[in-house]
C-alpha cells in the first residue's frame, strides 16, 4: 500500500488546514476535497438551514455555554483516547478516520471536545480561557453545548456525507444536587398519585420512550439512583427539546400557509434504542419516525464517570448527546439529499431566513444516470471499500448521489476477487450532459487503475 499512496499523492510533506501547516506521516489520508470543506463555515451562515437549527437549539438550553468556533483539528487524544476507545477500536482505522498525521485528524465527533471544555476553565491549547457566546453560562463548563462540522471516510447515499455537523450536549450534576432532587421527586409523585389523575401533555403524546432491552450497564461509581435521575433527566430534555423545535415547524409551516406543511396533528413518534459508546453507560440511540422510516438522529447516555475524574470533576456526574443536525434539518425543512446542504445554488440558499423553519420546495429534479465498474481486485492487497467511496468523491465531487457493491465473487480457480459497484451520477442543482458523466466515468476507471491497482473487466 505503499505503492498505493504514492500513486494517490497523499503523501505531501506537509498539509495546510485552516491556515495551519502539519507534517504529514503514513497515516496521512485526507485529500483536498475534503480539506476544502474546513472552510465552508456553514454553521455560521445564519440563512442556512443548519445554523437555523444551531441557534434553536442553542435557545432551548439557555443557561449552558455555547461553542460553535472550535477548529476541527483535533489530537487523536481528544478524539479516542480521552474518551476511552480501545486502541483496536474500529473507528480509529484510516479507513474510517480522516487523518492529517499519526497525532492529529479531523475530528470523527463533538465529543472529542468534552474533555477539554469540561476541564476547569476550558483552555486551549495555548492557556487561553475560552469564551462561551452566552454569558449565563456556568464558569467552570459543568454545562454546555457544541456544534462543529464533523469529518468521517464513510459510503455514499442520500443520507451520508464524509462530512457533516452534529450538536453534543453534556450536562453535569453534583451527587448532592441529584440526591435531593431525587427525594423531592419521589415525593412530589406520591403527592400526585393521592391527588389528580396526571394530564398528559403534547410532549407525552408525540413522544414514546421505549427502552428496547437490557444488558446495558449502569457503571460501578453510580448508585441506582444517581443513574436512574440522569437517564429521566436527559430524555425528558432531549424528548423537550425535539419536540418543541418539530411543533414550531408546524406552527410555522401552518401560519404561512405553507403548500408542503404536514398534516394537521404532527406526529413525530421517537424511541429509544439500546446502544454502545465507549463513553458512555448506559447509552441509547434515539430515533425518530419519519416518512415510514426509523431515522437515527442521536447517540446518548450516562458518562463514563473516569471522563468527570479526569477533568478534575469527581463530585459530578452527567449525561451526553451528540444529535446529527442534517438528519434534524432534513426532517424540519424537507431537504430530501444531504448534499443540498453544501449547494451553492441561490435556488436553494435563497429559500431560507434565520429563524424560520420552512419547507425547501425542491426544483426540479434532473436525471439520473448510473454506471457500472467492474474490477479484479490486486493480489494480496488490502482493499477498503471507503477507498472507492473518496476516489469516486474526489473525481465527480456532487456529481455522485450514491455508490453501491452490486456484484462480489472470487473466481474459483484463481481466487482472485471480483467487485462490481454501481455508481448514480445526478446534479443536485444543474443540468449535465450524457459526455460530462461518460468523461468523468472514465476519469474514476482510470484513477481506480492508477491509485487502487485494480485490473477493469
Ligand atoms: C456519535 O458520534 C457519538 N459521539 C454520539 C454521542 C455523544 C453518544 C455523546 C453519547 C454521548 P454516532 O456515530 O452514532 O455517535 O453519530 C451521532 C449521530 O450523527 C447519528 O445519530 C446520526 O444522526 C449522525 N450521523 C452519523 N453518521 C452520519 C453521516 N455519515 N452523515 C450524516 N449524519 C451522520
Ligand atoms: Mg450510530
Amino acid at each position: 500500500t505503499r505503492r498505493q499512496s504514492e500513486a494517490r499523492g497523499t503523501s505531501p510533506k506537509s498539509l495546510d488546514v485552516l491556515g495551519t501547516t502539519y507534517a504529514t506521516d503514513s497515516w496521512t489520508n485526507t485529500p483536498p476535497a475534503i480539506l476544502a470543506k474546513t472552510g465552508r463555515d456553514l454553521l455560521h451562515q445564519t440563512s442556512h438551514p443548519l445554523a437555523i437549527l444551531k441557534e434553536l437549539i442553542f435557545k432551548e438550553f439557555p443557561t449552558f455555554a455555547h461553542y460553535d468556533s472550535l477548529s476541527p483539528v483535533v489530537s487523536t487524544y481528544q478524539n479516542f483516547d480521552s474518551l476511552g476507545f480501545a486502541q483496536d477500536h474500529p473507528g480509529r482505522s484510516k479507513t474510517d478516520t480522516y487523518y492529517v498525521n499519526q497525532s492529529t485528524l479531523l475530528r470523527t465527533h463533538t465529543s472529542a471536545h468534552q474533555l477539554q471544555l469540561l476541564a476547569a476553565g476550558s483552555r486551549d491549547e495555548n492557556g487561553i480561557l475560552m469564551q462561551a457566546k452566552n454569558s449565563a453560562a456556568a464558569p467552570r463548563n459543568e454545562r454546555f453545548l457544541v456544534a462543529a462540522d464533523v469529518y468521517r471516510r464513510d459510503e455514499i447515499d442520500a443520507s451520508h456525507y464524509p462530512v457533516f455537523h452534529q450538536m453534543e450536549g453534556v450536562c453535569t450534576f453534583s451527587r448532592e444536587e441529584v440526591r435531593d432532587t431525587a427525594r423531592q421527586a419521589t415525593a412530589a409523585k406520591r403527592q400526585d398519585k393521592a391527588g389528580k389523575v396526571d394530564c398528559p401533555d403534547q410532549a407525552a403524546q408525540m413522544i414514546d420512550t421505549t427502552v428496547v432491552g437490557d444488558g446495558n450497564p449502569i457503571q460501578a461509581a453510580h448508585s441506582a439512583e444517581e443513574a436512574a435521575f440522569l437517564v429521566d433527566n436527559m430524555k425528558q430534555a432531549m424528548n423537550d427539546m425535539v419536540v418543541h423545535i418539530l411543533t414550531k415547524a408546524v406552527a410555522a409551516q401552518q401560519s404561512s400557509g405553507d403548500a408542503c406543511a404536514p398534516g394537521n396533528q404532527p406526529q413525530f413518534p421517537v424511541r429509544w434504542i439500546d446502544a454502545y459508546f465507549p463513553f458512555t453507560s448506559p447509552s441509547w440511540e434515539m430515533e425518530v419516525l419519519f416518512q415510514g422510516e426509523w431515522l437515527e438522529i442521536c447517540g446518548c447516555g450516562v458518562m463514563k464517570q473516569e471522563i468527570l475524574n479526569q477533568a478534575d470533576m469527581p463530585d459530578r456526574i452527567g449525561w451526553a448527546f451528540g444529535f446529527g443536525l442534517e438528519r434534524l434539518a432534513m426532517l424540519l425543512f424537507g431537504v430530501q439529499d444531504i448534499r443540498l446542504f453544501w449547494s451553492s445554488d441561490p435556488r436553494f440558499a435563497g429559500q431560507f431566513s434565520p429563524g424560520r423553519i420552512n419547507s425547501f420546495r425542491p426544483f426540479s429534479r434532473h436525471p439520473s444516470c448510473a454506471k457500472d465498474v467492474s474490477f479484479w481486485l490486486p493480489s494480496g492487497s488490502t482493499f477498503h471499500e471507503n477507498d472507492i467511496m473518496d476516489l469516486v468523491r474526489e473525481t465527480a465531487g456532487d456529481l455522485v448521489e450514491g455508490v453501491k457493491l452490486i456484484d462480489s465473487f472470487t473466481h474459483p480457480k484463481t481466487g482472485k476477487g471480483s467487485r462490481c459497484y454501481r455508481i448514480n451520477y445526478c446534479s443536485m442543482d444543474r443540468n449535465v450532459t450524457n459526455e460530462e458523466i461518460n468523461g468523468v466515468q472514465e476519469l474514476v476507471r482510470k484513477r481506480m487503475v492508477e491509485q487502487l491497482g485494480v485490473t477493469l473487466r
